[in-house]
């Protein structure tokens, strides 16, 4: 129960490079503990991105994480919410590119709005986080990709 646990996302845009992204998580030695393919409501998204309500970036942070279906993780491993973030890299892919060119963003983050992936900044958030997508109580509040999404 002291291993630590982090939220993470392949966000929209990102959908070809799902395999490659789960294999780096995999030889990281981070555990994937749950993962979901899923579509954000703006509800979710709003909570889940509270903090930067207000911001100049705010309206077209909501537009892309709501655009399409995604995968959200749940991830755990001694130490994993900065390891996660070690292997995503810098928010911006131009400084992902010069400090940390084998990160996930460096490779294939399309510009800073679509920069491929999230991570939690620290335990707690990752507690809240966590709980706003999975639901504190088991449910899951997030539907899934495969009942919202007719097949054909
Ligand atoms: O934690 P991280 O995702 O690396 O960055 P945050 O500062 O928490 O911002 C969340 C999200 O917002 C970021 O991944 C892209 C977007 N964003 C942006 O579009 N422009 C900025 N100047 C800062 C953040
Ligand atoms: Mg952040």
């Amino acid at each position: 129960d002291s291993v630590e646990r982090t939220y993470a996302m392949i966000k929209p845009g990102t959908f070809e490079h799902v395999p490659s992204i789960i294999s780096r998580i995999e030889e990281s030695g981070l555990v994937i503990h749950r993962l979901k393919s899923a579509r954000m409501s703006e509800e979710i998204a709003g909570r889940l991105y509270k903090e930067h309500d207000g911001k100049s970036f705010y309206p077209n942070l909501m537009k892309m994480i709501t655009s399409e279906p995604m995968c959200v993780m749940e991830l755990r491993g001694e130490g994993c919410v900065k390891r996660w973030r070690d292997l995503m890299g810098p928010t911006n892919p131009e400084t992902a590119k010069r400090e940390n060119p084998r990160s996930l963003r460096a490779l294939y983050a399309k510009n800073i709005t679509y920069n491929a992936v999230h991570g939690s900044d620290s335990s707690s958030s990752a507690e809240r986080e966590l709980g706003i997508v999975f639901g504190d109580d088991g449910k899951c509040p997030l539907r899934s990709t495969a009942s919202a999404t007719p097949f054909c």
